[in-house]
């Protein structure tokens, strides 16, 4: 490799190939648990559980380092009704026509609908945003690489870490996202990725049979 600044890989560890299989089945088994809830317990989450979890996103790889993203966390409950209101006029429309017979009939075993009550029941809401320029440190303005891809990858790794903690997740797309840079107070260079709602599921809460057919490891997977 070309002259660069580094220091060794101290902090890997390798476990005996017994264990690395134990893991990674445990793994499995443990992400195999999650699952998009759309019912939130209004019971709260400690701000210090929610900033681990994106500590733990900011670690994701990204294009250059350049880390493009940036993440709001609201439990403020009058930006989560705003957040709630914006979106589900926007759902309104969508279900009422604009998504297209095709797309809703996607949708019909999942149950969805437009309202989203749980963007004000859940305690924690955390908006997303990818940054178009920027650099290794907040204040640079530089051309940030793989925004979509980095952005997305440090998502899964959000997800993951709520999911570890003993929360529950949903990951939603109100389309048009826009709305939340301005009830966010994100400027231009940051654009709405995705806004995760996270919490405790309520009593009642339901995972849709369509939601648990997941496709065969051969059907995923094709090894050379
Ligand atoms: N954003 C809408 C619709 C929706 C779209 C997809 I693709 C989903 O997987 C789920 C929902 C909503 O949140 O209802």
């Amino acid at each position: 490799m070309k002259d660069h600044d580094s220091s060794p890989l101290s902090d890997y560890i390798e476990y005996p190939e017994q264990e690395m299989l134990t893991r990674s089945a445990s793994f499995y088994h443990e992400i195999k648990r999650r699952h998009s809830v759309r019912s939130f317990s209004e019971r709260s989450v400690a701000k210090a559980i929610i900033e681990n979890c994106i500590k733990a996103a900011g670690t994701a790889p990204s294009g250059a380092n350049h880390q493009p993203w940036h993440f709001v966390a609201i439990q403020n409950p009058q930006v989560k009704k705003q957040i709630r209101e914006q979106a589900e006029m926007h759902e309104r429309s969508f279900y009422e026509g604009r998504a297209g017979d095709e797309w809703l009939s996607a949708l019909k075993p999942l149950g969805t609908d437009a309202d989203k009550s749980y963007l004000e029941k859940a305690p924690w809401l955390i908006a997303i945003f990818s940054e178009k320029k920027g650099g290794i440190t907040v204040d640079e303005k530089n051309k940030n690489y793989y925004v979509h891809e980095s952005v997305g990858i440090a998502t899964g790794f959000l997800i993951n870490a709520l999911h570890s903690s003993g929360l529950v997740t949903l990951t939603h797309t109100p389309k048009p996202m826009s709305f939340l840079s301005k009830v966010c107070k994100r400027g231009d260079n940051d654009r709405a990725y995705m806004l995760i709602i996270a919490g405790y599921p309520s009593k009642n809460a339901t995972v849709p049979h369509h939601a648990k057919v997941k496709k065969s490891i051969d059907e995923i997977a094709t090894f050379l």
